[in-house]
């Protein structure tokens, strides 16, 4: 059996659960990625390729609702050394503006590429002919090549969600050469931003040496590879729908009287990362109490981490140092029953998310460097009484579509803090009017265009679009 469409991604969209008497079943995972791809899974006869999360996991296929999930099996050892160090402890800081200091550790390397191989072959041997593959993230980003050497036939799209690096930063990676070949694969690179397609053509250009115009690169054999930015989103109107319940509605009135009816809630959610910037945006709060420009009457903050990649080195002192500041924050400025900063570190179900969203005042989104960051556009969903301020990173992805954000640069306490206190002070019609735009933007753009946009271009692409070559007859190579 082979499918038109296959989906390989790092995780499947279902977490192998087994219980206390070792009955093994699968949950959903409730991620995003799976809303965006599981009807076009269905329009398609799709199959999805993905790891089930834990060590030496089963080798069989299961279907769930229409699709084919394909386990891809990791060892102990690939998870430390694949997942854990390359992907996390090599590209992702290396990625992410070098926040934290990449580790180069050619085992790493030895190991990527070799889970990199299995999940190709799992692909090539699940494709149809001519079938569309859709290729994820930073895990795999050698997957695209290996995959068109087995199966030239093809048509190979590669969508990366984290930023793609200035080309300085790239270049002290060992591999570099080995990643750009391996991307170059594809048909089509997609990246969050204009950018991040940017530096990956002029990487393409300088250090491989082809030829490329714009966007599109020209390869040795006569294909062309294109490079585009595809802004990610949300469900808009699955979570607009939610926040409106009654349900929502109330927990939201509750959280707020739980945490002392203050009159600005601040909110932050986040993967406990150091990317997040969760550290100075808690550290630009405790300046405001302590400068007594913001008193607990006026404000509070609820900050929700949830813990993510704990045995990679990085994050547990990353979770020290946030546990040391919240305490000195709550220490210094809380009251009996009534701490500065509420810190949790639950998962919470969707329903809670959103009841969150709609009762906070004020979402503070302040990643260092973030591909997107979906919680941002989460918020903006929920209210759906265009009320709400969003005080976002300029470096976030979502920066570039919601413009009426307050913006910072999250570097710049003395800015943060000035911005905060806008976002507390500002007038309602003047709140109500950023949030409409920004509720328009994203409702306008949700999580099916965006699919279905990467998808129209990849089935654009044709095994004679070679031809193009002979259509620029100038490059841009100088
Ligand atoms: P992440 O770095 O994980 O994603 P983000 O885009 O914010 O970051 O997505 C996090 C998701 O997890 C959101 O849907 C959020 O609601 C959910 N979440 C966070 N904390 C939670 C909690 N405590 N309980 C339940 N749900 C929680 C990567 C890139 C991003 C890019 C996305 C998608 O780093 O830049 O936007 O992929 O491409």
């Amino acid at each position: 059996m082979t499918y038109d469409l296959v989906v390989v991604a790092n995780r499947l969209p279902v977490d192998r659960v087994v219980d206390e008497d070792g009955a093994v079943s699968w949950r959903r995972s409730p991620g995003g990625l799976v809303t965006a791809i599981e009807p076009i899974m269905q329009e398609y006869d799709g199959a999805w390729v993905g790891w089930d999360g834990g060590p030496d996991g089963p080798d069989e296929p299961l279907d769930q609702n229409g699709m084919l999930l394909v386990p891809v099996p990791l060892s102990a050892a690939e998870i430390e050394e694949f997942y854990e160090g390359f992907s996390n402890g090599t590209l992702w800081p290396l990625y992410h503006d070098v926040v934290a200091k990449p580790s180069f550790h050619r085992e790493w390397w030895d190991a990527y590429v070799t889970v990199n191989r299995r999940f190709a072959e799992r692909a090539a041997a699940l494709a149809a002919e001519n079938a569309l593959v859709w290729v994820h993230d930073y895990q795999l980003q050698l997957v695209p090549a290996m995959l068109r050497e087995a199966r030239p036939d093809l048509r190979i799209g590669f969508f990366l969600h984290i930023p793609f690096p200035p080309t300085e930063l790239f270049v002290q990676l060992p591999w570099r050469r080995q990643i750009l070949e391996g991307l170059l694969g594809a048909d089509l690179v997609g990246f969050q931003r204009p950018g991040g397609a940017q530096n990956f053509v002029r990487l393409v250009r300088q250090r491989v040496g082809h030829k490329t115009h714009r966007d599109l690169v020209y390869l040795a054999d006569g294909r062309t590879v294109e490079a585009d930015a595809f802004p990610i989103s949300i469900d808009f109107a699955g979570l607009a729908e939610m926040a409106q319940t009654d349900a929502v509605v109330a927990r939201a009135r509750e959280i707020r009287e739980q945490l002392g009816n203050p009159r600005h809630l601040l909110l932050g959610v986040d993967r406990l990362d150091y990317t997040k910037g969760i550290y100075t945006r808690l550290r630009a709060f405790g300046e405001l109490l302590a400068d007594g420009r913001v008193d607990l009457e006026d404000a509070v903050f609820l900050q929700v981490a949830t813990p993510s990649r704990e045995r990679v080195d990085e994050y547990r002192r990353l979770r020290d140092e946030i546990d040391m500041l919240v305490g000195r924050i709550n220490g210094d400025y809380g009251r009996l029953g009534h701490p500065a900063i509420s810190y949790l570190h639950n998962s919470f179900p969707r329903e809670e998310m959103a009841a969150m969203f709609r009762a906070a005042d004020i979402m503070v989104v302040t990643p260092l460097r973030d591909g997107m960051n979906l919680v941002a556009k989460e918020y903006v969903a929920c209210r759906v009484d265009n009320d709400g301020a969003l005080v976002l990173s300029e470096f976030a992805g979502a920066a570039d579509e919601l413009k009426q954000a307050f913006l910072i640069n999250p570097y710049d306490i003395n800015g943060m803090k000035t911005a905060l206190l806008e976002a507390m002070d500002g007038q309602p019609r003047d709140r109500s009017r950023r949030m409409r735009a920004m509720r328009k933007t994203v409702k306008e753009h949700d999580v099916a265009a965006w699919a279905a946009e990467f998808m129209g271009r990849l089935r654009e692409v044709r095994p004679d679009h070679h031809k193009r070559l002979r259509e620029v007859p100038t490059d841009d190579n100088q």
